[in-house]
């Protein structure tokens, strides 16, 4: 147990192979397996501060107070852990739009989990972290990790195996990212409920989940053998199969704007030009190209263009959570 205020930092991650369901709400288990890549330019810094004047943990995000009711209870998980711990104040900051689409969840909690693990003197191995990061948020698992990563869907019911495991380092394979803004307000609807929502009406739903295995081994060899047209085809499938289940929800959720589906085309036009690139999209209207070494320039410079693209981002494939102080 340190007294002294422990920051981490945590990279989002964007998934190539998408994780949208859930086969246990209490304890927050993915219904199937997902493949995502950790940024090293998006990234969430958590400064927790323990204070024993608390009676419940706060949080403010950006420098506002926000609501820490689902990081507290992750940091009860820990706090039980560790045979007691102080409440906490936690600091969380973004370098990148919040709420829209971009995993801020995803590296808000790898970052907190590592932090708290310093803070109440936990010496964790990695998979207890991503299984605690996922008690947060499901994406959050893989942001422990950097570079390639697997979300294992696991089979116990206590979700012990239900965690993230690395596949390959950022180095091993620089992929490069550009992220088209389109919108960065934050969504109408989060990630959980348009779950919830796709889970209880969509008729496409069991048909999504049945069809990640597959799609997950076949990421796995893309990268394996760093061939990215595979891995360009399985991504762009995964994420379109994942929006028709959505957008067949009822009411049926639509995270995309005319901008994002213009994204899409410029991307596959690119692509046609032999332009080693593919998108992704998540629960927001943003688009993320996914670029062979090189190629970021020429794409961005292409999404800057297409009207309704307010901004573009560059990035690359970044290292796990850690913590820096
Ligand atoms: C993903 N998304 O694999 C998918 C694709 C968004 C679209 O993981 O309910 O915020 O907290 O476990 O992690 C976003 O979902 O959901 C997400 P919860 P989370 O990246």
């Amino acid at each position: 147990m340190t007294a002294a205020p422990v920051t981490a930092r945590a990279g989002a991650n964007i998934a190539l192979v998408k994780y949208w369901g859930k086969r246990d709400l209490a304890l927050n288990l993915p219904a199937a397996g997902s493949v995502s890549i950790t940024l090293d330019g998006l990234e969430t810094e958590s400064r927790l501060v323990a204070d024993a004047a608390l009676n419940q943990d706060e949080l403010s995000l950006n420098g506002r107070p926000a609501d820490a009711e689902r990081i507290g209870r992750v940091l009860d998980l820990m706090r039980e852990l560790a045979g007691g711990g102080p409440f906490c104040r936690v600091e969380s900051r973004n370098n990148f739009p919040t709420g829209a689409g971009l995993a801020s969840s995803a590296s808000a909690f790898a970052a907190l989990v590592v932090a708290a693990a310093r803070l109440f003197g936990l010496d964790l191995p990695h998979d207890r972290l991503s299984e605690l990061a996922r008690r947060g948020s499901g994406s959050a698992a893989r942001s422990i990790f950097g570079g390639f990563v697997e979300m294992h869907s696991g089979m116990q019911a206590d979700g012990s195996d239900c965690v993230a495991a690395p596949l390959l380092a950022a180095d091993e394979w620089p992929l490069e990212v550009v992220v088209a803004i389109t919108d960065s307000g934050a969504k109408k609807v989060g990630s959980t409920d348009g779950m919830l929502r796709t889970m209880d009406t969509s008729p496409y739903y069991r048909s999504w989940v049945d069809s990640v295995a597959e799609d997950v081994a076949a990421a796995g060899r893309a990268i394996a053998g760093r061939d990215f047209e595979q891995l360009a085809e399985v991504s762009e499938s995964s994420a379109l199969k994942m929006h028709a289940s959505v957008l067949a929800a009822r009411p049926g959720l639509i995270y995309w704007n005319g901008a994002s589906v213009s994204c899409m085309h410029c991307v596959r036009a690119l692509r046609e030009q032999g332009i080693g690139v593919f998108f992704t999209i998540d629960a927001g209207p943003q688009i993320k190209a996914i670029c062979e070494p090189g190629n970021a320039a020429r794409v961005g410079a292409e999404l800057e263009s297409v009207p309704g693209v307010e901004n573009v981002l560059y990035t690359g494939l970044g290292e796990g959570a850690r913590v820096i102080s």
